[in-house]
This record gives structure tokens, sequence and C-alpha cells, in this order.
């Protein structure tokens, strides 16, 4: 049946434009930000769906509304389709996004008071990890670990050491800027050794996990939180996986512990991007994802970037742009206007202050989205430097963007609409 009703141009002109021009921005610009990607039309159609006018708070089959006949499938799908995925025993799809799902692992197995660790905020971890300004930095007492100042990569000596000093009832690894791979038996050690649950946020290399480009947390954390919408490619969402041990106490904490109704829409989202990861080309792309990123961290080094650990194993780059004289915002913002869109970032141990740090934090999944390779990462690292070392000289930030804009012209990026 075709539409009856007038479209969104017709109602809402002024939004309608908006999102004509934001098609437009993306198709003309590069994604760099490492927890951005390009989700697909699939995707895009099923978040925008007349699932999201339903409330359906429970679980399938075991609902407080009714009329859930298509729901409860939909929620299964998901449900199963990412358990297969990542080989998980239990997995909960109903978080908002990433830091509800925190929030719900917390709420499972701590009381207020109780003491958490994670890798600290300002050396690549996330809020939620217990950092001071997050509600979980105050409902909760924090001891953070951090990275070494030699090669900033974690250390677990000093983890454990912290470990043991402090007794946590709950040990995150993960973060939002760590460039190397996470060792998870390490953490499990460690957790076994303090008797802490060990959660694994991997929120942004999801998609590495599932492609076999990251080693695997499944099976060693108790639980594993993650957003849906980094690497995974899915739609804006959260989810956790565990244990069948944890999965009533999860699911009891997400609901009705911390939320209400679940976003269908962003459910049956969730299930397609659970689809799309299991094809055989996801796998292709994950590792594609690595490649692009070291080739781009090589080239940038070659080109006198300072990389936070000297490279990356990841989807991620962390550059402090102190030796280059220019900070990490005002290189971002000059980048931004060449059509080349990152964000500024703090680098571990940064003199700066977060509103204005050294460092800016770049990643290939969204590029990589588009089909480009190594090739386009080298140029990707000369028009930073182009850019960066003459970042006001606005005709030299036209040039870039000129080029940037035919570049991406070969490469269109999925789910994005060009008139
Ligand atoms: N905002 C995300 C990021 O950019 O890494 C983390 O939640």
């Amino acid at each position: 049946m075709p539409w009856t009703e007038p479209s969104l141009a017709a109602v809402d002109p002024e939004i309608a434009h908006l999102i004509r021009d934001a098609n437009a921005l993306e198709a003309r610009t590069i994604r760099l930000i490492p927890s951005e990607n390009y989700a697909s039309r699939a995707v895009q159609e099923a978040t925008g769906s007349v699932l999201g006018n339903k409330y359906s708070e429970g679980y399938p089959h075991k609902r407080y509304y009714e009329g859930q006949q298509i729901v409860d499938p939909v929620e299964e799908l998901a449900r199963n389709r990412m358990m297969k995925l990542f080989g998980a025993e239990h997995c909960n799809v109903q978080p908002y996004s990433g830091s509800p799902a925190n929030l719900a692992v917390y709420f499972a197995f701590l009381k207020p008071g109780d003491t958490v660790m994670g890798l600290a905020l300002p050396a690549g971890g996330h809020l939620t990890h217990g950092w001071g300004v997050s509600i979980t930095g105050s409902y909760f007492k924090s001891a953070a670990y951090g990275v070494r100042r030699e090669d900033q990569r974690i250390d677990l000596d000093e983890v454990r050491k912290l470990a043991k000093e402090h007794q946590p009832k709950l040990i995150f690894c993960g973060g939002t800027a760590y460039a190397r791979t996470w060792d998870f038996p390490a953490f499990r050690s460690i957790a076994d050794e303090v008797g802490a649950i060990l959660v694994a946020d991997i929120a942004h290399i999801a998609g590495l996990v599932a492609g076999g480009a990251h080693p695997s947390p499944i099976g060693i954390a108790d639980v594993v939180t993650t957003t849906t919408h980094k690497t995974l490619r899915g739609p804006r969402g959260g989810m956790i996986m565990a244990k069948k041990v944890h999965a009533a106490a999860i699911d009891k904490a997400v609901f009705p512990g911390l939320q209400g109704g679940p976003h269908n829409h962003t459910t049956a989202a969730i299930a397609v991007a659970a689809h799309e990861a299991l094809q055989p080309s996801f796998k292709t792309y994950a590792h594609a994802i690595v490649e692009n990123a070291k080739a781009l961290a090589a080239a940038l080094s070659e080109r006198g970037f300072s990389l936070v650990t000297g490279g990356t194993d990841n989807h991620l780059i962390l550059a402090d742009l102190t030796p280059l004289n220019v900070s990490g915002k005002i290189a971002a913002r000059a980048l931004d206007r060449a059509g080349l869109v990152l964000n500024y970032n703090s680098v571990p141990f940064d003199p700066r202050k977060p509103f204005d740090p050294s460092g800016i934090r770049l990643g290939t999944p969204g590029a990589t989205s588009r089909g480009m390779g190594t090739t386009e990462m080298v140029q990707i690292a000369e028009w930073m430097k182009r850019v960066v070392t003459k970042h006001d000289d606005e005709a030299n930030l036209e040039a870039v963007r000129r080029e940037v804009e035919a570049v991406c012209a070969k490469y269109p990026a999925p789910g994005v609409l060009v008139e």
C-alpha cells in the first residue's frame, strides 16, 4: 500500500531540509570519528518503523501490555542472532545505549558505596567506568587504573596491585581511546584473585570482535556490554551479554530496575545489524578496518604525527599534536572545515584541559564502510598534514576540502541519500 499521508517534506519542510542537508554533508565528508559509522538503509528502515509506537515492558511472552504478537518475535530474533554472532549464552537487547547498559550492570551486582575499577577517563576509559563526574563515580567508590607514562599502555601489574589494595566488586576492561588489544584473560585472572565480577565493555570494538579482528571476551568476562552503532554498524542502541548464571540478574536490572519500555524499533534494527554482521562479508569488513587503521597510523607517523602508544591494534588512533605546535581543538576544527570529521581528545598525562586538549582521536570504521582502502588512508594522512600544518590558511583548507569531496564521490556512504 502506498503512503496516503503527506510526506515529511510537506508536513515539516524545515526538518526535511535539515535532514536533506545532513545527507549531503555525510556524502561529501569523511567520517573519521572512531565511535561513529554509516548504518545501512535496511537498519535505518527498521529504526524508522511503526514498531516505535508500541509499549512492551517485560520480555518476550512475559509482557505487561497486550498486542505483542509482532514485538516478541522481533526481540527474540535480535537476541538470538546476537547470541549466535558473539557465541554468547545470554543477551539482553533492551538497554537504550551504552551508558544505561553499564548502569544496569552496576544495579545487578553492586550496592551504592561498593568499589569499582576501570580505566581512568584521561587514560582512554569511559565515564561510566567509575569516573567522578558520572553517576557511577558519585554512587560508587572508584579505584581507576591508568596507563604507563613510557609507552601509554595498560600496566597489568598496576591493575593487579590496585585490585588487591581496593578489593573492587567489579572490574571494567574496555575504553574509548585505547588503541591496543585488550588482554581479557589477564583481566580475568586479576578479577579471580580478588573475587570481582569482570565486565568487558566492548562498545568500540564490538564489530571487530564479531568479525574476528579482536580477541573475544565471551566466555572470559562474566558480563559483556556494548553499544550497537559503532564498529557493529547497527542503530543507536545498547546490549548486555552474560554468562547464563547472570542472565536473571541482568534482565531484572534492565527492566524493571533501570528502564521502562524497550525501544522496539531499535530492537528490530539491532536484529537487522546482527543479520548483516552474520554475513561472511562482515569478517572482511572487520579485518579491513584494522588494516586501514594500521596503514593510516603508519602514514601519519611518517608525516610527523606523534601517536599515543606509537600506533594501533584496532580501529582507532590517538595523536598528540604538541610536537606540531597546534592544539587538538584547533586542528579538529580545521580538519572539519576540510571535510575530515574527527574529534579533539585528551591524551594520557595531558597538561591541557579536556575541553581544549592536546590530541585528536580518529578511526577507520566509517571510511572502511565506504569501501576506502589503504591507498585512501595514505591520502587522508597527507590531507591531515596539509591541514594541520597550515590550519589558519582558508585557501589551503578549501583546496583539501575539494579533493576530499572528489574522493567521497567515488566511495558513496551506505545509508546516505544523495539527490
Ligand atoms: N561517545 C563515545 C565515544 O565517542 O567514544 C563513548 O561513549
